[in-house]
């Protein structure tokens, strides 16, 4: 069986840990978000492909969601003592290795997929990591200063860890996807696959960006009836992030369904927690087969129950 994943970061890394206990790692094949990346002191942050990585390769910080376990802030705080103008985002010490040895590939002109299958090799990821493109995507949140009321134009960590999300938000732009091209095997993978998972993941700035990606929307539409995706909303609210702020800003409700309505013409099944099961017919409606589940991982094992769920899906 091929089973292709589309991952955002932290909710994406905490599902697939029990969707490799369930199949075979070397049946799946992750497509990663590139879009939250982010120049920091100089160095390249890859916080998507990181956080998958290091939860499929054991190194996560479960209560943190990003970076390592076992890790301090200490070059940090360091940063923070010069006055160093990034050093508003959190890098830990083990952590700031990736960001130093990705930096110096792409300086010596390795691609983004090389860097992710070397990232993913030092953590013994068995499963296949791609980024979904190899050229440069930037996501893009118009908002209003939440003091001021002025128009700001910020990079996703400046709107969620500078500014801490307070800003509301009129619009959200993935910044070079049009002249982007899929990265190699992506649209391969999706062809063959015998299972496509979205994730909870947050459908805007999460998935949105992979999806946007020239020929990856029309790609997984061709694969629907093999198509199975996870609500990462639950009794109208995000599990985690800040999903609740962004969908009302490019037209989608924050429920169950209208995180289904982001993968409008895509979805063959929708899992849904059973706190919303009174959405399950309105989505229905909509021509999608609905499954209504425990969708909450509170550890590994709720992970590997709702990975067998969604694998049970497409039988
Ligand atoms: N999230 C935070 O809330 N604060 C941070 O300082 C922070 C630093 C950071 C460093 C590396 C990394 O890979 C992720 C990091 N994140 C941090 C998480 C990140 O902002 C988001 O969770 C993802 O971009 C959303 O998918």
């Amino acid at each position: 069986m091929k089973i292709v994943a589309l991952a955002g970061g932290i909710g994406a890394g905490k599902f697939l840990r029990g969707m490799v206990r369930v199949a075979p790692p070397d049946a799946l094949t992750v497509i990663l978000n590139v879009a939250d990346d982010v120049v920091v002191h100089g160095l390249h942050v890859s916080p998507d492909p990181d956080s998958v990585t290091y939860w499929l390769g054991d190194a996560f910080d479960r209560e943190r969601g990003w970076g390592r376990r076992d890790e301090t802030f200490r070059a940090t705080e360091e940063l923070r003592a010069f006055g160093a103008p990034d050093a508003w985002f959190n890098l830990g010490d083990l952590d700031l290795a990736t960001h130093v040895l990705r930096s110096a590939m792409l300086r010596e002109g390795a691609t983004m997929s090389e860097v992710v299958t070397r990232v993913a090799a030092r953590f013994g990821v068995g499963a296949r990591l791609m980024p979904v493109t190899d050229d440069r995507v930037e996501t893009r949140i118009d908002a209003v200063d939440a003091r001021s009321g002025d128009r700001l134009d910020l990079s996703f960590q400046e709107y969620w860890v500078r500014r801490g999300a307070v800003d509301p938000v009129k619009g959200v732009r993935f910044v070079g996807v049009t002249d982007s091209r899929p990265a190699p095997g992506v649209l391969e993978a999706i062809g063959d696959a015998d299972l496509v998972v979205l994730p909870p993941s947050n459908p805007v700035v999460s998935l949105g960006p992979i999806l946007a990606v020239p020929g990856v929307r029309a790609a997984v539409g061709e694969r629907r009836p093999a198509v199975v995706g996870v609500s990462g909303i639950v009794g109208g609210a995000p599990l985690a992030g800040m999903a609740d702020k962004l969908m009302p800003a490019v037209g989608l409700e924050v429920t169950a369904a209208g995180a289904a309505a982001a993968y409008d013409g895509l979805l063959g099944s929708w899992v849904i927690d059973q706190r919303d099961r009174e959405l399950a017919g309105r989505i229905e409606a909509t021509g999608v087969r609905v499954i209504v589940t425990d969708t909450v991982m509170r550890d590994d094992d709720a992970a590997e129950r709702l990975s067998s769920v969604v694998l049970d899906a497409t039988i």
